[in-house]
């Protein structure tokens, strides 16, 4: 059985939004092996406390590999989690997350996508541990939702109800299927997404990292392959429960990623931020911006708890 995540929030926001476009879609003309697109990337990776929360539980991180084979071999990794239990274990919960995924993906030497999966396995380990030695910390948890760029394609890996959205043609897809038990109901016919948006149980997840020994960990049929201009934005709830995904592809096509995160995270404030917000955003450029450029220095980024 699953067990049920109650997330702290404060009352529903109005307004309507449209369904999601069809996820994966991949569109035409990819003429060039995606390998062969030797893509330069930016990003950038915001993190709030809002207006209503006294802590952040949220986390997150951006990684850039300096060395030029360990970028190759592993890529950039970004990773939103949106943690959660009593006094500060959901801060603890979304951290160790970060810290775990972070350290285990880049260590391990096998494919990559596999890699990812076994680390999101031994983040959900070493927090259910956590939580069963520590009064304190029992019953934290915390979503999981990661996206890699390597070699001209994209993998991903997601636990709970963050997203991964990506804007291609100035088109919104939603890339991951939340955890919750609106999105069960959804699924079975029983309610619209709109209906879901609204629906007073559309805060409980049905998995999360840490609450159970075990997790099963979505990941994409395929790698994705990347075009020039594709935009990828991770976010948590906070973010898309305040911000429609039509504003959310407007926003984050009219900046450079760290204007744009910025610009998102103030409007989901300026409609009360009543949760946590974080959101990262890459920006996938073209060869010729990426070969006027040096090899980067590893760069990271944690979002600012
Ligand atoms: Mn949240």
């Amino acid at each position: 059985m699953f067990s049920l995540w109650k997330k702290k929030r404060s009352a529903d926001k109005g307004g309507s939004r449209k369904p999601p476009a069809k996820a994966n879609e991949q569109g035409t003309g990819e003429l060039r092996r995606p390998e062969d697109f030797k893509c330069e990337i930016i990003a950038c990776l915001l993190s709030d406390v809002g207006c209503a929360r006294e802590l952040n539980e949220d986390s997150g991180k951006y990684v850039q590999p300096g060395d030029p084979e360990l970028l190759s071999a592993k890529g950039s990794l970004l990773l939103v989690c949106d943690g959660m239990g009593g006094h500060s274990a959901g801060e603890v919960a979304s951290s160790m997350a970060v810290d775990v995924i972070t350290r285990v993906y880049y260590d391990d030497l096998d494919d990559a996508q596999a890699a990812l999966t076994k680390a999101f396995e031994k983040a959900n380990r070493e927090i259910y541990e956590a939580s069963t030695k520590d009064e304190s910390r029992k019953g934290m948890g915390t979503t999981g939702t990661a996206l890699v760029l390597r070699n001209g394609r994209a993998f991903a890996a997601h636990v709970g109800d963050s997203r991964i959205y990506l804007i291609r043609n100035e088109q919104i897809y939603v890339m991951t299927q939340d955890h919750s038990e609106v999105m069960e109901m959804v699924k079975r016919g029983l309610l619209t997404l709109e209906e879901a948006r609204h629906h007073p149980d559309k805060n409980v997840i049905l998995r999360a990292l840490g609450s159970h020994p075990e997790v099963e960990v979505s990941t994409w049929d395929a790698p994705f392959p990347l075009r020039e201009n594709d935009l990828f934005l991770l976010c948590s709830d906070g973010l898309y429960d305040l911000v429609e995904d039509d504003e959310i592809r407007r926003l984050t096509i009219s900046a450079d990623p760290r204007p744009a995160c910025e610009s998102l995270i103030a409007l989901a404030k300026e409609r009360g931020g009543h949760d946590n917000i974080t959101v990262g955003i890459v920006k996938v450029l073209g060869e010729s911006d990426a070969v006027s450029k040096p090899v980067p220095m590893t760069r990271e980024l944690e979002a600012a708890i």
